[in-house]
């Protein structure tokens, strides 16, 4: 079973996107295990975009993900990473697929309203970056028995 952080970004709650996002992952049968609001500080956001660290849009990426709050979601299924991945749509929204989040959703490269771990090694390590081992759930859905 793979766990997926997903972020719901400061563009997606500014335009009151935040329920349709995360509904259209729930409805898609993916669980919660982890949510919550909070203020990504700068020391946060240089961390969970290391890998960009040096690109022309790296300050511009941590001065937006860091000016209004985000919604921190662990989502957990089968597949959840790539199954995740599909349903955001590609980076720039103006390319996504319509049907996908982004390709129906978004606006601008720089403000595509979700992010979604990109590799189970990376969801790990960004799950870690957002919640302590206390803060993630471990119930059983009826519905599971028949998915997995
Ligand atoms: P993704 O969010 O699809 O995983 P990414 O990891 O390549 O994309 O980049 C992280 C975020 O950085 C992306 O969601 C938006 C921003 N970004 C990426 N490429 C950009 C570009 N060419 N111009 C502006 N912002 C960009
Ligand atoms: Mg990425």
């Amino acid at each position: 079973m793979e766990r997926s952080l997903v972020l719901i970004k400061p563009d997606a709650i500014q335009r009151g996107l935040a329920g349709e996002i995360i509904s259209r992952l729930e409805k898609k049968g993916l669980t919660i295990v982890a949510m919550k609001m909070l203020y990504m500080d700068k020391n946060l956001a240089q961390r969970h975009y290391a890998i960009h660290k040096g690109k022309a849009f790296f300050n511009d990426l941590v001065s937006f993900i860091t000016s209004s709050p985000v919604i921190a979601i662990v989502f957990q299924g089968k597949n959840a990473v790539e199954m995740i991945r599909r349903m955001m749509g590609e980076t720039d929204p103006a390319r996504a697929q319509p049907g996908s989040i982004r390709g129906d959703l978004g606006i601008d490269i720089g403000h595509n309203l979700i992010h979604g771990s990109d590799s189970i090694e990376n969801a790990s390590k960004e799950i870690d970056l957002f919640f302590s081992k206390e803060e993630i759930f471990s119930y059983d859905r009826e519905l599971d028995r028949w998915i997995y």
